[in-house]
């Protein structure tokens, strides 16, 4: 059975927490404090495969502070659900050091990520309005979805787009792709669905 692990990345309190518990357990936590990173595991079915999915919610890192557990959770994740917040500007600010991020570890620029603006049942409170979101995504050739983790609004889709993602993606293992070097041309060949390393769901 398939593998993928993907990590939940973002600013501070944007609701990495929040998400990763909504899909897991299916419920939202109103005050949830984590302080270490953790993963779970889940079975899942897409497109009539069953896979088991790793979901990392990782803790808020200090982007000045070279992380060893940052990178390891980088290296071995098959793609990334990147979170803002539609009610916090610097968490919008902030996107752009996580995908630089994620180019540099991943060695390419061209990888599985899902960009999510959370919290939009907040609608009153909105600063980042859903075109400047869009546009952001669209600009990096990423999906793009609003979603609210209270509610668990866009939760399942924004999973299954990434997974969807991931599956086009040539990587050498649907283990794990901790071997960054072979993927340093991957811009060039990753519609190429043919591609013997890819991986199938
Ligand atoms: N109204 C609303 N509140 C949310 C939503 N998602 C998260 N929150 C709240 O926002 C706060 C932060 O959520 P967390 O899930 O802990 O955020 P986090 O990104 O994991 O935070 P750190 O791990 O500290 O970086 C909590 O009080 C949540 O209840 C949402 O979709 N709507
Ligand atoms: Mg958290």
């Amino acid at each position: 059975m398939q593998k993928p692990t993907i990590a939940v990345i973002g600013s501070g309190a944007v609701g990495k927490s929040s998400f990763t518990i909504q899909f897991i357990r299916s419920f939202f936590v109103q005050d949830y404090y984590q302080s270490i990173e953790e993963s779970y595991r889940k079975q899942i079915e897409i497109d009539n495969e069953l896979l088991i999915l790793e979901i990392i919610d990782t803790v808020y890192y200090d982007p000045w502070i070279d992380d060893y557990i940052r990178k390891e959770t980088y290296k071995k994740s098959h793609g990334f659900v990147l979170i803002y917040s539609i009610i916090d500007r610097n968490s919008f600010d902030e996107l752009q050091n996580y995908l630089n991020e994620i180019y540099r570890i991943k060695n390419s620029d061209d990888f599985p990520i899902i960009i999510v603006g959370n919290k939009n049942d907040l609608e009153n409170q909105r600063i980042i309005s859903t075109e400047e979101g869009k546009e952001f995504a669209i600009n990096h050739f990423c999906p793009f979805f609003e979603i609210s983790t209270k509610t668990r609004d866009k939760i399942d889709d924004t999973i299954s787009t990434l997974l969807r993602e991931i599956r086009k993606y040539p990587f050498d293992s649907f283990q794990s792709n901790s071997n960054n070097s072979n993927n340093s041309n991957n811009s060039n060949n990753s519609n190429n669905s043919n591609n013997s390393n890819c991986f199938l769901f």
